[in-house]
């Protein structure tokens, strides 16, 4: 058959461009951009890195390179390459002509995947939306002809939709696609305030892809969500709620992982879902300790932090997967968090110590006050139950008596009542 394309991996040769700069070296870039190819479902069958000064301005690699690609794309009888930087339209194209053969880049693999594993109705507009966007800007000749043949990473929409390729029908799309965005997003925002007024505080699990976050979210919050040995498994965030021993309330929310160059694009794409990191009170950063690159990850993590405009939220240091015996010693304190612990969110060791320095954190931004309630005032219980820690309590004579840990507002709402 001439065209079945769909069911053959593809068949890609991964490109990067080593200049010297950057948080990671050019080879282990391109390690991880083989566990992305390899998600995306493609199979790596070479790699090629050029020392450069700065990439080449119209065709990515130098002229020499160029040639040699192209013999050794032919020799590995590869369907396409993978260039691990962000490239423009000229570029691709000068490349695809030159090679002839698909020219992709990161950015394009981590959409295929994130549309692969896009589950709520909100990230599914989100990836496509970001998928065309992409494709308008990016899409070459080759690149249109190889979506309509139907195979191939950067094909597929949300949930193995084919994508539009036909440019005008990308533009209706777009703007439908934002006209559902809008509307969930109002959804969202709904949400969100009646958690804020609830005062539960709210806990960011925030990390460098597979470092396990939800994994901890399963451990501490006894849910069940996707956890799995690969990159980005998680798309969608979500929210579950915690009773600790001593009866304070918190809400644990799990979120996407950060990975490098998540091109600015991709993080406005995902603003929304990623809002709820700037709404939490405490992040808990977790980070594999099992990785050598553990260090430059947690860099990555904290660029993004700031790029989402959360530089300023207080960070606990969460060190994971300490079960396992490659972890390189010593795990160094990080100056940038309030605290750093160990855990292995697998086994359980450390959650307990864990979680009681999550209670230490969220009452170290509140006060410990002691009141007595009059019986008159019995409205203000629901106050006391729904945005307190309520370490203990006993009813007397002339009202309700609470030692409490309250936020500042509570607090003023409180004043005329504290002892
Ligand atoms: N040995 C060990 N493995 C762990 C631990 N925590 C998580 N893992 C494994 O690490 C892999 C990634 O875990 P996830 O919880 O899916 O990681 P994540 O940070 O949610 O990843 P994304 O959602 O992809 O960003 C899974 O295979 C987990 O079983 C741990 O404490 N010890
Ligand atoms: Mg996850």
């Amino acid at each position: 058959m001439l065209y079945n394309t769909e069911k053959e991996a593809e068949r890609v040769v991964l490109v990067g461009i080593d200049t010297g700069e950057g948080i990671f070296d050019t080879e282990s870039c391109l390690d991880e951009l083989a566990e992305l190819a390899r998600t995306a479902g493609a199979e790596v069958v070479g790699r090629l890195i050029q020392k450069r000064e700065a990439i080449n301005k119209s065709t990515y690699l130098g002229k020499g390179k160029i040639e040699e690609l192209k013999a050794y794309v032919e020799f590995t009888d590869a369907t396409g390459i993978i260039c691990d930087d962000e490239l423009n339209q000229n570029q691709i194209r000068n490349l695809e002509n030159a090679l002839n053969t698909k020219v992709m880049n990161r950015t394009l693999v981590i959409l295929d995947i994130f549309a692969k594993r896009a589950g709520s109705a909100e990230g599914k507009v989100q990836v496509e939306l970001a998928q065309l966007k992409y494709n308008m800007a990016h899409l070459t000749g080759r690149g249109i002809e190889m979506s309509r043949l139907g195979g191939g990473i950067g094909t597929r929409g949300p949930g193995e939709k084919k994508l539009e390729t036909d440019r005008r029908n990308i533009a209706d799309r777009i703007s439908e696609l934002n006209r559902e965005l809008r509307e969930i997003e109002n959804h969202r925002s709904v949400l969100r305030e009646k958690r804020l007024e609830s005062n539960i505080p709210v806990i960011a699990l925030v990390g460098y892809t597979n470092a396990g976050k939800s994994t901890l979210m399963n451990t501490v919050t006894g849910s069940e969500v996707l956890a799995e040995n690969k990159l980005f498994a998680t798309l969608d965030t979500t929210t579950r709620s915690l009773e600790t021993q001593s009866g304070a309330k918190y809400l644990f929310t799990d979120t996407v992982g950060f990975i490098q160059k998540l091109p600015h694009n991709l993080i406005k794409a995902f603003r929304a879902t990623l809002e709820e990191v700037k709404y939490a009170d405490i992040l808990v950063h977790v980070v594999d300790a099992s990785n050598p690159k553990r260090s430059e990850q947690m860099n990555v993590v904290y660029n993004t932090l700031k790029e989402l405009g959360a530089a300023d939220k207080p960070v606990l240091t969460v060190y994971n997967k300490i079960d396992r015996e490659d972890v390189e010693l010593p795990l160094i304190k990080d100056e940038r968090a309030l605290a750093t612990m160990s855990v292995s969110a697998a086994t359980g060791k450390n959650i307990p110590e864990f979680l009681e320095k999550v209670e230490e954190t969220i009452r170290s931004f509140k006060k410990s006050v002691c009141v007595l309630i009059p019986y008159s005032e019995g409205r203000l219980l629901a106050i006391i139950h729904g945005s307190c820690e309520i370490t203990a309590s006993e009813t007397r004579e002339n009202g309700y008596y609470f030692e409490l840990y309250a936020d500042e507002e509570t607090e003023n709402r409180l004043r005329k009542f504290i002892i």
